[in-house]
């Protein structure tokens, strides 16, 4: 990542100015919205409190998300403005690992974004990107968040939603869809309704989701099942806030 910006890598804040440079590169090439810049620095303050390391609660969702993944019939990634400038690669790896489909899903949707997104996924290394088609609609959703592919997240029985704001993890959730949700803030709605809350950078998390459903590829059902069966999403998020509040000494995590 050095040739991304010109940082040093020993410098103190290199991850985060790498990020930083990465979300204002993708405004710039219109992938990203303005609102993404306050976004990211949400995410960062939470992160600079986590201590921008993966907690073992949060592993242990990466490895209950691999394994929903791997069970579902159809899993989806849905990508958005900043999921797209932080992660493009990643976001195709776990696809790959996992057969997920990608789908371009956006708050502040217009058809330039969708397809500068779906151009900078396959720059990238995607070969199919939905997203664009739009031909279906979350029910109760009035916002552009609703709009979906019918064959794509409208079709999904598992959905994993980065970075986003509540109401359309509500809305999945009550199509009945299994929702992996990546957010640094514990206390965010989307993380609340979660099957499984990843609380941790996705720049962090999305590696790691790929990292446990390559491990996992030759287990039985039975074994996938029993580890969703055990993932407690309260104790997850539980533990993220108390790391948030009181520190790694405090939480023994
Ligand atoms: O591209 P669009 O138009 O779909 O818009 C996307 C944004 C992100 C602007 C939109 O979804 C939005 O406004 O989101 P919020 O309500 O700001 O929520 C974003 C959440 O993601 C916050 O809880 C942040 O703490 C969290 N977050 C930010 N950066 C990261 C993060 N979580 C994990 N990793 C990050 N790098």
């Amino acid at each position: 990542m050095s040739d991304e910006v010109d940082v040093p890598e020993d410098h103190p804040r290199y991850q985060s100015l790498v990020t930083r440079h990465r979300i204002e590169d993708g405004v710039e090439k219109g992938i990203t919205s303005t609102q993404g810049l306050i976004a990211e620095g949400r995410g960062e303050a939470f992160d600079y409190l986590l201590g921008e390391e993966t907690i073992p609660s949060a592993d242990r969702a990466a490895r209950a998300a691999a394994a929903h993944f791997l069970l579902a019939e159809h899993p989806v990634i849905s990508v958005n403005g900043n999921v797209a400038a932080l992660v493009p690669e990643e976001v195709v790896a776990l696809a790959g690992a996992t057969g997920a489909d990608i789908e371009v899903n956006l708050f502040g949707r217009t058809a330039e974004r969708v397809q500068a997104i779906a151009d900078h996924l396959r720059e990238h290394g995607a070969t199919e990107v939905k997203g664009l088609t739009a031909d279906a609609r979350i029910p109760g959703l009035s916002h552009e968040r609703a709009k979906v592919d019918a064959d794509g997240i409208y079709d999904a029985d598992v959905v994993l939603v980065p970075l986003e704001d509540g109401d359309r993890a509500e809305a999945l959730g009550e199509m009945g869809k299994t929702e992996i949700v990546i957010d640094l803030n514990p206390l965010s709605r989307s993380a609340r309704t979660a099957a499984v809350p990843i609380v941790d950078n996705i720049l962090r998390a999305l590696p790691n989701v790929t990292r446990h459903a390559r491990d996992l590829a030759g287990s039985s059902r039975e074994e996938l099942e029993a580890i969703v069966t055990e993932f407690d999403r309260d104790a997850a998020l539980e533990a993220a806030e108390r790391r948030l509040r009181e520190g790694a000494l405090a939480d023994g995590e």
